[in-house]
């Protein structure tokens, strides 16, 4: 419960999980008035409503909104529309749930961001803890909304935080954040600019005890090393938590002592090196013993649409990495892939390309990816890559049929869409859960 609520005229605007989750909250409380918006004519949830709730549809208007106190707003709607900055410069005080959640959770808070790695790194952060016998509790951008795990019980929370999330979030104080990596994504959002893009993710660093940067990206830097507890970096280099090679195999090492051969892993690829490295980071910070995070990693198996093996069939394999839903996600599909199929990989993208630059897909072309089907909205923008490797086809499935009477032997069939999935799924899930039915039909 937070009292300052009390008495309060509070809007909330969006009706996604996260809200549903904040209005159960915020009706705890003794509100003057709780309104809810949406600018959907026919947004979900309605069904989860308490009865009675004051719910206004349609295009928001500054002048109505300007009565409220203040106003909680969701990860999907900008603050820099007309209508919220025009609130914001009339005092209405404009939140997320996060901002919300730090100022009565009580328990440490591990805060994860970054372009790519956020859930791996969340969920093996998690498990870390888990293994080190405290009580955990992982949520936000991960799907999991910060309201459904706030608890007295928690020792410490663990959460992924969007760019979006960041944003409307003040003053949360973290034991250990960290800025995983920058790439584009989320361009619609930023007016185009990796920097406007780049300082969201940074305000996860405002009042964070341990910082730890990825050496390798000076975008996940904050914009100043002091303040810290620690300040730590990691990197595929032989320093602070970093990777030493030799001619067999890759150690994870911290201050240049090896910790644990890559081989014990069971995440695959190189981006995976550099999320374990992160976690171990972070861990050290929060003091989860070197032996819980030893364990923790020689078990972790990875989440679901990141890089999963489907199936194999006449000796060529099916990947589902439908999370992949910029371009550097893909690059890191490939990448990590391109070692065990060296007879090539045909790629499956297309989506919504949220404003992002393809073209750093083109050097694959040819060389570790012999065709990419393109389909979705944003197709046109992907086939212009190439007019010999890039293939236009309406739909995922006709590009996986396609797929599938090209490919030869030793060869991978990959879905890393580098797109969001909104114009054909209902989300990255959805995506990755019709691919990997379609690919258990194919042969029959
Ligand atoms: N929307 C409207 N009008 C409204 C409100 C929302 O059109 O009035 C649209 C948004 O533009 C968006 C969709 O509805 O397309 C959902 O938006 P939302 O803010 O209601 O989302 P929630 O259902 O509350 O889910 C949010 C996060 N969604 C976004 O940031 C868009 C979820 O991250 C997060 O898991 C959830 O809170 C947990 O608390 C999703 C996501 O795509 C997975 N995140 C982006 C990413 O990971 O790249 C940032
Ligand atoms: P996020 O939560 O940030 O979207 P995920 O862990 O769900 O991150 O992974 C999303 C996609 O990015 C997957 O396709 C995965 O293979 C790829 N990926 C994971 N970690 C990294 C990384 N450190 N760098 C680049 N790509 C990554």
């Amino acid at each position: 419960m937070n009292d300052s609520l009390n008495g309060k005229k509070i809007a909330v605007i969006g009706l996604g999980v996260s809200n549903i989750s904040v209005i159960s909250y915020l009706l705890k409380h003794d509100l003057k008035q709780l309104t809810i918006f949406d600018t959907r004519l026919n947004p979900p949830y309605t069904g989860d409503l308490p009865v009675g709730v004051d719910l206004r549809l349609g295009s928001l208007d500054a002048a109505v909104l300007e009565k409220y106190d203040m106003v909680v707003i969701s990860p999907g709607i900008s603050i820099y529309q007309e209508e919220i900055t025009k609130i914001i410069k009339a005092g209405v005080e404009v939140v997320g749930d996060i901002e919300l959640f730090a100022r009565v959770a009580k328990a440490p808070v591990i805060g994860i961001t970054g372009s790519n790695g956020k859930s791996t790194v969340t969920s093996l952060m998690g498990f870390m803890t888990d293994v080190a016998k405290m009580k955990v509790a992982i949520g936000a951008n991960i799907g999991i909304p910060v309201f459904n795990i706030l608890s007295d019980d928690v020792q410490l929370y663990v959460l992924e935080l969007s760019s979006f999330e960041l944003e409307t979030t003040k003053s949360l104080k973290l034991a250990a954040g960290t800025i995983l990596n920058v790439s584009e994504d989320h361009l619609d959002r930023y007016h185009g600019s990796m920097l406007e893009y780049a300082d969201a993710k940074k305000r996860i660093y405002a009042h964070c005890k341990n910082a730890v940067v990825n050496r390798e990206d000076k975008l996940t830097y904050p914009d100043s090393a002091e303040g810290f507890d620690s300040f730590v970096s990691f990197g595929s280099d032989n320093s602070e938590y970093g990777l030493e090679k030799d001619s067999e195999t890759t150690y994870l090492t911290v201050n240049k002592e090896r910790v644990l051969d890559v081989r014990e892993l069971r995440i695959y690829g190189a981006h995976n090196y550099l999320n374990a490295l992160a976690c171990m980071a972070l861990a050290d910070a929060v003091g989860i013993s070197r032996e819980s995070q030893i364990y923790a990693l020689r078990h972790f198996v990875g989440l679901q649409h990141r890089c999963q093996l489907v199936k194999k069939l006449k000796d060529v394999s099916y990947y589902n990495d439908s999370k992949a839903t910029n371009v550097a996600s893909a690059e890191a599909a490939i990448d990590g892939l391109k070692d065990l199929h060296k007879e090539k990989i045909i790629l499956l993208a297309g989506g919504l390309g949220k404003g992002q630059d393809f073209s750093p897909l083109k050097k694959y072309l040819g060389k570790e990816v012999c065709a990419v089907f393109c389909f979705g909205k944003d197709k046109q923008k992907l086939l212009e890559l190439s007019d010999k490797y890039c293939f236009d086809v309406e739909t995922m499935e006709e590009g996986l049929n396609k797929a599938y009477q090209m490919a030869t032997t030793g060869q991978a069939v990959l879905l890393s869409p580098a797109c969001a999935s909104f114009d054909q799924f209902k989300g990255f899930e959805h995506r990755g859960q019709v691919f990997v039915d379609l690919v258990s039909k194919l042969g029959e």
